[in-house]
């Protein structure tokens, strides 16, 4: 079924739940579709001109139109209250600590996105709108204390596997959709918001690239909110690591700010 609906590998720790419910509604879907497909075909052949020359103006009055309502109702509840909302409760009000979670700050902007680390210190520095230049994307203030181990990257994210993940997500200037297809997140990034999404990435990049027999794959960040002219080319990288390889990649990052300053 998930295959036949054409979803994308699943790699995170909810992937499943969100694809369950996408395939239980589509069972459904299915099951109304041939249902009233050939309820049109009975209808057509029972209220045929021939069998009916003279109209009948109070129409059919039958149970089983009432019954079946109400059962598509009642199953359009069940979906809603054991399927929707815990697996939505789950995303909105179970957030991990920050200190349990690998914190990030991403920010859309017109057409890239914008990553920040807090460094080893575990703090985001400060951050000034009139510091905004084409080197310092985020306008990030380097003399505040918290700010000099900040690491940042234009449209590459780098993720530890099997971790809760927190991003900080805002914008610079129109509304963005941050969107995650394999791990199933998509949220939208508006300017003077910060919206904070989670999540945990189970498989590795190259554990994916094993799997789906793609030596090339890279997950993406996409933006999945038409934002401009440049909107098809507002993507992003994600490269989903052993704890290990992230954190030489912190280490050699850290190494890199270190040496150009
Ligand atoms: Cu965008």
């Amino acid at each position: 079924m998930l295959q036949l609906l054409g979803l994308p590998a699943q790699a995170s720790s909810h992937a499943w739940e969100i694809d369950r419910m996408i395939v239980l509604v589509h069972w459904l879907m299915l099951v109304l579709f041939v249902g009233w497909g050939l309820f049109f075909l009975f209808v057509l052949f029972r209220f045929r001109r021939g069998a009916n020359p003279k109209a009948n103006y109070v129409g059919a009055k039958g149970k089983i139109a009432k019954s079946t309502e109400i059962a598509v109702a009642v199953i359009e509840i069940l979906l809603l209250v054991f399927y929707a909302y815990p697996a939505w409760a789950t995303r909105v009000s179970h957030f991990p600590t920050e200190q349990e979670a690998v914190v990030v700050r991403v920010v859309g902007e017109q057409f890239a996105w914008n990553v920040r680390y807090p460094g080893p210190d575990g703090k985001f520095g400060r951050t000034d709108v009139k510091l905004v230049s084409t080197d310092n994307p985020l306008g990030l203030d380097r003399s505040d204390p918290d700010a000099k181990d900040d690491i940042t990257t234009i449209n590459q994210l780098n993720l530890p596997v099997n971790r809760p993940i927190l991003v900080h997500l805002s914008s610079k200037d129109v509304i963005h959709s941050f969107g995650l297809y394999e791990m199933r997140v998509k949220q939208d990034a508006v300017p003077g918001l910060d919206i904070p999404v989670w999540f945990i990435p189970t498989v590795t990049t190259a554990d994916m690239r094993q799997k789906l027999g793609k030596p090339d794959f890279e997950y993406e960040i996409t933006c999945s909110q038409l934002c401009g002219l440049g909107h098809f080319r507002m993507r992003g990288f994600v490269t989903i690591q052993s704890t290990a390889d992230f954190d030489k990649w912190m280490a050699d990052q850290e190494k890199e700010l270190a040496g150009g300053k």
